[in-house]
């Protein structure tokens, strides 16, 4: 005896996924700029399969589509990004204390980085490949930053944070800044890339304090890239070595399919 075949809705596009679930997830990608450039109404499951130039017939499509959708939206909030304006900054009593640890490991997994032996290694399009010590990096021109950083898994806290403007750096190095990305390897086995505008943005920052201290081991010793136009896990810490290149260098929840370009 054979049972009836589960009749195929009419909305499945593959395998257990259906038309209307994909649809959401389509329009979590584009999130609010882009919702705001296509109109909410506007935006189809066809259109975007046109946008990105896929078809959607079965499990793979389906997923090269939502990458293409995922990049898309990226181009989107770049061309929208404008290098020129300010996240909010607060005030000492704004603080949140204590400000949260996050990493995709508990907090008494955070490496610890000798900062006597520490050389910051640079690599890719920049003229000058010398790795740095501490020392060298402290005594880079100063700034102070009280600024919100914002987790996608739910939680938003005010923090401080103290280094040299990323663009000073840049500069030191002599980074061709006309190149693409700008990529990070971490002490743990953490990776991301940001793109040129929000390397150079003002309130970009290498930071080596928290409130006033060397940044401690949870936070991200010997340092933390600060961007409060991103969110936190555009965010690297216990940053090893960077690089300036023009090929895609993704991240570790990018890779996983978070959206790269990150605003907040
Ligand atoms: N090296 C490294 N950097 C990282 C992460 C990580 O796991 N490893 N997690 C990111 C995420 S998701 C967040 S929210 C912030 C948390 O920073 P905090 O511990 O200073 O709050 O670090 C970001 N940078
Ligand atoms: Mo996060």
């Amino acid at each position: 005896m054979t049972s009836p075949k589960p009749r195929r809705k009419e909305t499945t596009i593959a395998p257990g996924i259906d038309r209307e679930s994909l649809l959401i997830d389509a329009r979590r990608e584009l999130d609010m700029p882009a919702r705001r450039l296509f109109g909410k109404q506007l935006v189809s499951l066809g259109g975007l399969a046109m946008l990105t130039g896929c078809s959607i017939s079965d499990n793979k499509s389906v997923e090269t589509f939502l990458s293409r959708v995922s990049r898309l939206n990226d181009g989107v909030q770049a061309w929208l990004y404008d290098p020129n304006r300010l996240a909010p900054t607060y005030t000492h009593a704004e603080l949140t204390r204590p400000f949260p640890f996050n990493a995709f490991y508990g907090v008494e997994d955070a490496p610890e980085v000798d900062g006597e032996d520490f050389r910051l290694k640079v690599s890719g399009l920049v003229a000058d490949k010398r790795a740095w010590s501490l020392p060298e990096l402290y005594a880079l021109p100063h700034a102070e930053q009280i600024t919100r950083h914002i987790c996608v898994e739910g939680w938003s806290a005010i923090g401080r944070w103290g280094g040299t403007p990323f663009s000073e750096f840049l500069k030191r190095v002599g980074a061709d800044t006309s190149a693409k990305y700008i990529g990070f390897k971490c002490a743990d086995d953490y990776y991301e890339s940001i793109d040129m505008a929000t390397a150079l943005h003002p309130q970009t920052l290498l930071t080596f304090t928290y409130d006033g201290e060397t940044l401690p081991t949870k936070y991200g010793f010997p340092m933390k890239l600060r961007m409060p136009t991103k969110l936190g896990y555009k965010n690297p810490k216990h940053v090893m070595e960077i690089f300036v290149t023009n090929t895609f260098p993704g991240g570790y929840w990018v890779d996983q399919g978070y959206n790269w370009f990150g605003g907040s």
